[in-house]
């Protein structure tokens, strides 16, 4: 098994995943407020900065854009997704196989796990058969893990946060993708549950440059290793200047406004 540092999901031990399976989760409403960000081309150039580590996608957008960018960018092929359309216990289906993934060219795979849903279990059963073919074809993984479901009126507590995690450690992910916990201190625990596994967190809906900055700085100095970010990235009209930004406080580990004013440069 290769170590996740020596893949191309990580520089320098961090990770940036840029998040573009929207279309699927949220439907064109995300794309509402910069028009441009329905179109996939415009999202494959934005991941050619050099703070983004992979674009995440699921499969067709990946069969019919990829091969332009096979040089420039690096895939993580999201393997199951779920529509805002469904209306039942949180569920995810498993759109493309590993096999496959690895066919279109993906360096790494991620999977969604509804912990707490009435479907844990088969998601479960599904993210162990994509886990160990991953394993085979030597490409790191990628959990989203959301508690979510009948019996969790907030997945956003500290304590099911850590859950998630160790979750995640548990279930042989290698990098936990998870909700901000609220601060610091709750981000530290949470790093702390997860034992190897690298912890970072999902952007969550569009907020103010500082606000957004400084939600991941406290991730960075709680020891997370970055982020899964989409519309924080594809909503902004300039989508360069946050990715420059984020360049500074990921792996410089700069101050918020030192990473501001880099990126007025
Ligand atoms: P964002 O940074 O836009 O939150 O994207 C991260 C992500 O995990 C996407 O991969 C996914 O489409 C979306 O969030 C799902 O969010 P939720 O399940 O909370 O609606």
């Amino acid at each position: 098994m290769r170590p996740i540092d020596d893949t191309p999901l990580s520089r320098d031990g961090k990770v940036l995943i840029l998040a573009y399976d929207h279309g699927l989760e949220h439907g064109p409403v995300d794309f509402e407020e910069v028009p441009e960000s329905a179109d996939p081309e415009r999202v494959f150039k934005i991941a050619k900065h050099p703070a983004v580590t992979s674009l995440a996608v699921q499969k067709g957008i990946a069969e019919a854009y990829y091969p332009s960018y096979e040089d420039e960018v690096t895939l993580l092929a999201k393997l199951n997704g779920t529509s805002n359309l469904w209306m039942g216990e949180p569920d995810s289906s498993v759109n493309w196989s590993v096999d496959y993934a690895a066919e279109v060219g993906a360096d790494a795979v991620g999977f969604t796990l509804y912990g707490g849903s009435n479907n844990e279990i088969e998601m479960a059963e599904e993210f162990r058969d994509a886990h160990e073919r991953a394993r085979e074809h030597d490409l790191p993984v990628v959990m989203w893990s959301y508690p979510r479901g009948q019996g969790l009126k907030n997945d956003k507590k500290p304590g099911v946060i850590a859950y998630a995690a160790r979750k995640a450690l548990e279930l042989g992910a290698d990098v936990a993708k998870v909700k901000y916990p609220g601060s610091r201190e709750a981000m530290e625990h949470v790093v702390e549950m997860a034992g190897k596994t690298k912890v970072i967190m999902s952007g969550g809906s569009k907020r103010s440059d500082r606000e957004f900055l400084e939600n991941v700085k406290a991730v960075i100095d709680a020891g997370g290793a970055g982020l899964a970010v989409g519309r924080n990235v594809f909503q902004r009209e300039n989508p360069t200047r946050i990715l420059d930004a984020l360049e500074q406080v990921i792996y410089e580990e700069a101050s918020v406004d030192t990473a501001l004013a880099a990126a007025e440069r």
